[in-house]
Protein backbone atom coordinates (compact mmCIF):
# COMPACT_ATOMS: atom_id res chain seq x y z
CA UNK A 1 0.00 0.00 0.00
CA UNK A 2 1.39 3.02 -1.03
CA UNK A 3 0.51 6.74 0.71
CA UNK A 4 2.35 10.05 1.76
CA UNK A 5 3.82 8.26 4.88
CA UNK A 6 4.80 4.97 3.54
CA UNK A 7 6.81 7.16 0.63
CA UNK A 8 7.91 9.64 3.30
CA UNK A 9 9.15 6.73 5.79
CA UNK A 10 10.59 4.53 3.32
CA UNK A 11 8.30 1.18 4.89
CA UNK A 12 6.01 -1.36 3.45
CA UNK A 13 2.52 -0.34 4.73
CA UNK A 14 1.41 2.68 6.35
CA UNK A 15 1.40 1.59 10.97
CA UNK A 16 3.68 3.25 12.71
CA UNK A 17 3.70 1.39 16.44
CA UNK A 18 3.06 4.32 19.54
CA UNK A 19 6.39 4.85 21.02
CA UNK A 20 5.52 4.16 24.98
CA UNK A 21 7.28 4.99 27.42
CA UNK A 22 8.72 2.24 29.73
CA UNK A 23 7.35 -0.19 27.38
CA UNK A 24 8.32 1.00 23.60
CA UNK A 25 12.09 -1.02 23.39
CA UNK A 26 14.13 -2.20 20.90
CA UNK A 27 12.35 -5.64 20.33
CA UNK A 28 9.19 -4.43 19.18
CA UNK A 29 10.13 -1.91 17.29
CA UNK A 30 12.84 -4.29 15.27
CA UNK A 31 9.79 -6.55 15.31
CA UNK A 32 7.12 -3.69 13.59
CA UNK A 33 9.82 -2.66 11.35
CA UNK A 34 10.66 -6.24 10.08
CA UNK A 35 7.11 -6.47 9.49
CA UNK A 36 6.56 -3.37 7.18
CA UNK A 37 5.66 -0.87 9.36
CA UNK A 38 7.70 1.70 11.42
CA UNK A 39 8.66 0.81 14.79
CA UNK A 40 9.51 3.22 17.28
CA UNK A 41 11.82 3.41 20.48
CA UNK A 42 10.10 5.76 23.20
CA UNK A 43 13.12 7.72 25.31
CA UNK A 44 10.95 7.85 28.20
CA UNK A 45 12.98 9.39 31.01
CA UNK A 46 15.53 6.89 30.39
CA UNK A 47 19.73 8.37 30.21
CA UNK A 48 20.65 8.90 26.72
CA UNK A 49 23.14 5.86 26.73
CA UNK A 50 20.42 3.66 27.43
CA UNK A 51 18.46 4.77 24.64
CA UNK A 52 21.37 4.83 22.62
CA UNK A 53 22.14 1.41 23.24
CA UNK A 54 17.96 0.47 22.93
CA UNK A 55 19.07 1.80 19.13
CA UNK A 56 21.97 -0.70 18.34
CA UNK A 57 20.30 -2.94 19.87
CA UNK A 58 17.30 -2.22 17.03
CA UNK A 59 20.12 -1.68 14.63
CA UNK A 60 21.58 -5.43 14.77
CA UNK A 61 17.84 -6.69 14.23
CA UNK A 62 16.79 -4.84 11.56
CA UNK A 63 17.71 -2.83 8.51
CA UNK A 64 14.54 -1.21 7.84
CA UNK A 65 13.38 2.42 9.20
CA UNK A 66 12.43 2.97 12.72
CA UNK A 67 12.10 5.83 15.08
CA UNK A 68 12.84 7.63 18.11
CA UNK A 69 9.48 9.44 20.56
CA UNK A 70 10.65 11.99 22.47
CA UNK A 71 8.55 12.71 25.32
CA UNK A 72 9.38 16.77 25.76
CA UNK A 73 8.28 17.00 29.24
CA UNK A 74 10.85 14.55 30.31
CA UNK A 75 14.39 16.56 31.39
CA UNK A 76 16.50 14.20 28.77
CA UNK A 77 14.67 15.81 25.79
CA UNK A 78 17.80 17.64 24.73
CA UNK A 79 20.46 14.93 24.90
CA UNK A 80 17.53 12.54 22.96
CA UNK A 81 17.27 15.47 20.43
CA UNK A 82 20.89 15.63 19.42
CA UNK A 83 21.24 11.55 19.83
CA UNK A 84 18.39 11.08 16.65
CA UNK A 85 20.98 13.06 14.95
CA UNK A 86 23.90 10.90 15.93
CA UNK A 87 22.51 7.97 14.94
CA UNK A 88 21.01 9.21 12.03
CA UNK A 89 17.73 8.10 12.38
CA UNK A 90 15.38 8.17 9.33
CA UNK A 91 12.60 9.97 12.21
CA UNK A 92 11.30 11.11 15.68
CA UNK A 93 8.12 11.74 16.99
CA UNK A 94 7.68 14.02 20.12
CA UNK A 95 4.95 14.60 22.65
CA UNK A 96 3.73 16.30 25.36
CA UNK A 97 5.10 19.57 24.28
CA UNK A 98 6.35 21.60 21.82
CA UNK A 99 8.96 20.50 19.57
CA UNK A 100 9.68 23.65 17.59
CA UNK A 101 12.75 24.01 19.10
CA UNK A 102 14.49 20.99 18.24
CA UNK A 103 13.32 20.92 14.79
CA UNK A 104 16.28 22.83 12.37
CA UNK A 105 18.74 20.76 13.85
CA UNK A 106 16.78 17.83 12.59
CA UNK A 107 15.79 19.08 9.08
CA UNK A 108 19.60 19.89 8.65
CA UNK A 109 20.38 16.28 9.57
CA UNK A 110 17.68 14.59 7.53
CA UNK A 111 16.31 13.33 10.11
CA UNK A 112 12.16 13.47 9.71
CA UNK A 113 10.10 15.10 12.23
CA UNK A 114 6.48 14.14 13.42
CA UNK A 115 5.05 15.51 16.09
CA UNK A 116 1.92 14.30 17.79
CA UNK A 117 -0.43 16.57 18.29
CA UNK A 118 -4.03 16.82 20.28
CA UNK A 119 -5.42 20.01 18.53
CA UNK A 120 -5.85 21.87 14.95
CA UNK A 121 -4.04 24.68 16.40
CA UNK A 122 -0.48 22.93 17.12
CA UNK A 123 -0.75 20.73 14.04
CA UNK A 124 -0.50 24.30 12.37
CA UNK A 125 1.73 25.73 14.41
CA UNK A 126 3.79 22.22 13.61
CA UNK A 127 3.31 22.42 9.93
CA UNK A 128 5.29 25.96 10.23
CA UNK A 129 7.62 24.66 12.38
CA UNK A 130 8.75 22.16 9.64
CA UNK A 131 7.38 18.98 10.39
CA UNK A 132 7.22 16.82 8.14
CA UNK A 133 4.12 15.23 9.58
CA UNK A 134 1.67 14.81 12.65
CA UNK A 135 0.03 12.25 14.52
CA UNK A 136 -3.61 13.59 15.36
CA UNK A 137 -4.05 11.74 18.37
CA UNK A 138 -7.28 11.89 19.36
CA UNK A 139 -8.65 11.52 23.26
CA UNK A 140 -9.30 7.39 22.95
CA UNK A 141 -5.75 6.87 23.22
CA UNK A 142 -3.75 5.24 25.92
CA UNK A 143 -1.87 7.32 28.31
CA UNK A 144 -1.15 11.51 28.00
CA UNK A 145 -4.06 12.57 25.86
CA UNK A 146 -6.34 15.45 24.59
CA UNK A 147 -9.87 16.80 24.57
CA UNK A 148 -11.00 15.91 20.74
CA UNK A 149 -11.46 12.45 20.07
CA UNK A 150 -10.07 10.89 17.36
CA UNK A 151 -13.59 11.04 14.63
CA UNK A 152 -13.22 15.00 15.28
CA UNK A 153 -9.71 15.66 15.17
CA UNK A 154 -8.24 13.94 11.90
CA UNK A 155 -10.43 15.28 9.41
CA UNK A 156 -10.09 18.79 10.83
CA UNK A 157 -6.71 18.44 10.72
CA UNK A 158 -6.34 16.93 7.70
CA UNK A 159 -8.16 20.02 6.20
CA UNK A 160 -5.49 22.54 7.98
CA UNK A 161 -2.72 21.43 7.13
CA UNK A 162 -0.93 20.31 3.50
CA UNK A 163 1.47 17.21 5.21
CA UNK A 164 0.35 14.33 5.46
CA UNK A 165 -1.49 13.32 8.25
CA UNK A 166 -1.40 9.64 11.15
CA UNK A 167 -4.43 8.95 12.65
CA UNK A 168 -3.87 7.86 16.18
CA UNK A 169 -6.08 7.25 19.57
CA UNK A 170 -8.88 4.14 18.86
CA UNK A 171 -7.23 2.03 16.00
CA UNK A 172 -6.51 -1.58 16.22
CA UNK A 173 -7.58 -2.92 13.23
CA UNK A 174 -8.00 -3.18 9.69
CA UNK A 175 -11.09 -1.04 9.62
CA UNK A 176 -9.64 1.18 11.87
CA UNK A 177 -7.05 1.84 9.67
CA UNK A 178 -9.00 2.32 6.11
CA UNK A 179 -11.47 4.36 8.56
CA UNK A 180 -8.95 6.72 9.34
CA UNK A 181 -7.88 6.73 5.49
CA UNK A 182 -11.51 7.33 4.48
CA UNK A 183 -11.03 10.91 7.66
CA UNK A 184 -8.27 12.27 5.42
CA UNK A 185 -5.60 10.73 7.03
CA UNK A 186 -2.36 8.93 5.52
CA UNK A 187 -1.65 6.56 8.06
CA UNK A 188 -1.90 5.47 11.16
CA UNK A 189 -0.32 4.63 14.54
CA UNK A 190 -1.39 2.02 16.79
CA UNK A 191 -0.23 1.33 20.78
CA UNK A 192 -2.38 -0.53 22.47
CA UNK A 193 -2.97 -3.95 20.29
CA UNK A 194 0.97 -4.04 20.18
CA UNK A 195 1.35 -3.47 23.98
CA UNK A 196 0.10 -7.51 23.95
CA UNK A 197 2.85 -8.33 20.50
CA UNK A 198 4.74 -11.19 21.64
CA UNK A 199 8.16 -9.11 20.98
CA UNK A 200 6.36 -6.38 23.49
CA UNK A 201 8.26 -6.86 26.71
CA UNK A 202 6.24 -5.63 29.40
CA UNK A 203 4.97 -7.56 32.68
CA UNK A 204 2.41 -10.78 31.90
CA UNK A 205 0.06 -8.62 34.24
CA UNK A 206 0.06 -5.96 31.57
CA UNK A 207 -0.90 -8.12 29.15
CA UNK A 208 -3.81 -10.09 30.89
CA UNK A 209 -5.35 -6.82 31.68
CA UNK A 210 -5.35 -5.53 27.76
CA UNK A 211 -6.89 -9.02 26.77
CA UNK A 212 -9.39 -9.40 29.42
CA UNK A 213 -10.70 -5.52 28.80
CA UNK A 214 -14.19 -4.31 27.56
CA UNK A 215 -15.73 -1.94 26.34
CA UNK A 216 -16.37 -0.34 29.50
CA UNK A 217 -13.07 -0.93 30.87
CA UNK A 218 -11.06 1.86 29.69
CA UNK A 219 -10.98 5.55 31.84
CA UNK A 220 -9.11 8.73 32.48
CA UNK A 221 -8.10 9.98 35.71
CA UNK A 222 -6.16 13.33 36.54
CA UNK A 223 -8.47 15.49 34.28
CA UNK A 224 -8.18 18.25 37.34
CA UNK A 225 -4.15 17.89 36.89
CA UNK A 226 -3.90 19.21 33.47
CA UNK A 227 -2.39 15.93 32.33
CA UNK A 228 -5.12 13.56 32.08
CA UNK A 229 -4.18 10.06 31.07
CA UNK A 230 -6.10 7.05 29.80
CA UNK A 231 -5.66 3.71 31.34
CA UNK A 232 -7.08 0.29 32.14
CA UNK A 233 -10.07 0.78 34.87
CA UNK A 234 -7.90 -1.22 37.75
CA UNK A 235 -9.14 -0.80 41.82
CA UNK A 236 -6.14 1.58 41.69
CA UNK A 237 -7.63 3.74 39.05
CA UNK A 238 -11.08 4.17 40.33
CA UNK A 239 -9.14 4.62 43.94
CA UNK A 240 -7.71 7.86 41.89
CA UNK A 241 -10.97 8.54 40.07
CA UNK A 242 -12.91 9.18 43.64
CA UNK A 243 -9.40 10.95 45.11
CA UNK A 244 -10.06 13.65 42.18
CA UNK A 245 -13.72 13.96 42.93
CA UNK A 246 -13.01 14.43 46.67
CA UNK A 247 -11.53 17.96 45.85
CA UNK A 248 -8.27 16.85 47.65
CA UNK A 249 -5.13 18.63 46.12
CA UNK A 250 -3.14 17.91 42.55
CA UNK A 251 0.31 17.67 44.10
CA UNK A 252 -1.21 14.62 46.55
CA UNK A 253 -2.66 13.08 43.34
CA UNK A 254 0.82 13.17 41.61
CA UNK A 255 2.20 12.06 44.58
CA UNK A 256 0.20 8.55 44.17
CA UNK A 257 1.06 8.69 40.66
CA UNK A 258 4.29 9.26 40.42
CA UNK A 259 6.39 5.90 38.82
CA UNK A 260 2.69 4.43 38.20
CA UNK A 261 3.73 3.61 34.27
CA UNK A 262 7.27 1.73 35.66
CA UNK A 263 5.15 0.07 38.26
CA UNK A 264 2.58 -1.36 35.58
CA UNK A 265 5.21 -2.07 33.10
CA UNK A 266 7.89 -3.58 34.61
CA UNK A 267 6.96 -4.80 37.95
CA UNK A 268 2.92 -5.37 36.67
CA UNK A 269 2.02 -4.11 40.29
CA UNK A 270 -1.79 -4.07 40.15
CA UNK A 271 -2.44 -2.51 43.25
CA UNK A 272 -0.04 0.65 42.44
CA UNK A 273 0.58 0.65 38.23
CA UNK A 274 -0.83 2.87 35.65
CA UNK A 275 -1.90 0.76 33.33
CA UNK A 276 -2.40 3.18 30.58
CA UNK A 277 -3.97 1.78 27.27
CA UNK A 278 -6.49 2.93 24.85
CA UNK A 279 -10.21 3.10 24.84
CA UNK A 280 -9.80 0.30 22.02
CA UNK A 281 -8.59 -2.03 24.32
CA UNK A 282 -11.56 -3.97 24.28
CA UNK A 283 -11.12 -5.22 20.86
CA UNK A 284 -7.58 -6.51 21.85
CA UNK A 285 -8.20 -10.18 22.68
CA UNK A 286 -4.70 -11.99 21.83
CA UNK A 287 -1.32 -12.58 21.83
CA UNK A 288 0.09 -12.15 18.78
CA UNK A 289 3.83 -11.40 17.01
CA UNK A 290 4.09 -8.07 15.89
CA UNK A 291 4.19 -9.55 12.64
CA UNK A 292 1.05 -11.51 12.56
CA UNK A 293 -0.57 -7.92 13.91
CA UNK A 294 0.25 -6.25 11.13
CA UNK A 295 -1.08 -8.85 8.60
CA UNK A 296 -4.66 -9.35 10.02
CA UNK A 297 -4.70 -5.14 9.88
CA UNK A 298 -3.85 -5.10 6.13
CA UNK A 299 -5.54 -8.18 5.83
CA UNK A 300 -8.77 -6.31 4.79
CA UNK A 301 -7.21 -4.49 2.07
CA UNK A 302 -7.42 -6.37 -1.81
CA UNK A 303 -3.70 -7.51 -2.47
O1 LIG B 1 2.55 12.02 24.95
C1 LIG B 1 1.61 11.32 24.71
N1 LIG B 1 1.23 10.32 25.50
C2 LIG B 1 1.85 9.95 26.65
S1 LIG B 1 3.24 10.64 27.31
C3 LIG B 1 3.17 9.59 28.57
S2 LIG B 1 4.32 9.59 29.87
C4 LIG B 1 3.41 10.20 31.13
N2 LIG B 1 3.57 9.57 32.27
C5 LIG B 1 2.90 9.98 33.34
C6 LIG B 1 2.03 11.03 33.28
C7 LIG B 1 1.84 11.67 32.10
C8 LIG B 1 2.55 11.25 31.00
C9 LIG B 1 2.12 8.75 28.45
N3 LIG B 1 1.41 8.97 27.37
N4 LIG B 1 0.88 11.50 23.60
C10 LIG B 1 1.15 12.54 22.69
C11 LIG B 1 0.45 13.75 23.12
N5 LIG B 1 0.98 14.93 23.05
N6 LIG B 1 -0.78 13.85 23.65
C12 LIG B 1 -1.01 15.16 23.89
C13 LIG B 1 0.12 15.83 23.50
C14 LIG B 1 0.43 17.23 23.49
C15 LIG B 1 0.00 18.08 24.49
C16 LIG B 1 0.37 19.42 24.47
C17 LIG B 1 1.23 17.73 22.47
C18 LIG B 1 1.57 19.05 22.44
C19 LIG B 1 1.15 19.89 23.44
O2 LIG B 1 1.57 21.16 23.35
C20 LIG B 1 1.44 22.05 24.40
C21 LIG B 1 2.15 23.31 23.98
O3 LIG B 1 1.45 24.23 23.52
O4 LIG B 1 3.36 23.34 24.06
Amino acid sequence: MKTKITELLGIKYPILQGGMAWISEHKLAAAVSNAGGAGIIAGSNAPVDIIREEIHKAKSLTDKPFGLNIMLMSPNSEDLAQLAIDEKLTFVTTGAGNPGKFIPAWKDAGVKVIPVIPSVGLAKRMERAGADAVVAEGGEAGGHIGEISTMCLVPQVADAVEIPVIAAGGIADGRGLMASLALGAQGVQIGTRFLVAHECQIHANYKKLVVEAKDTDSIVTGRFTGHPVRGIKTKFARMLLEYERSGRSADGFEELTIGGLRKAAVDGDIEKGAFMAGAIAGLVSEEQSAAEIIEEIMDIFPK
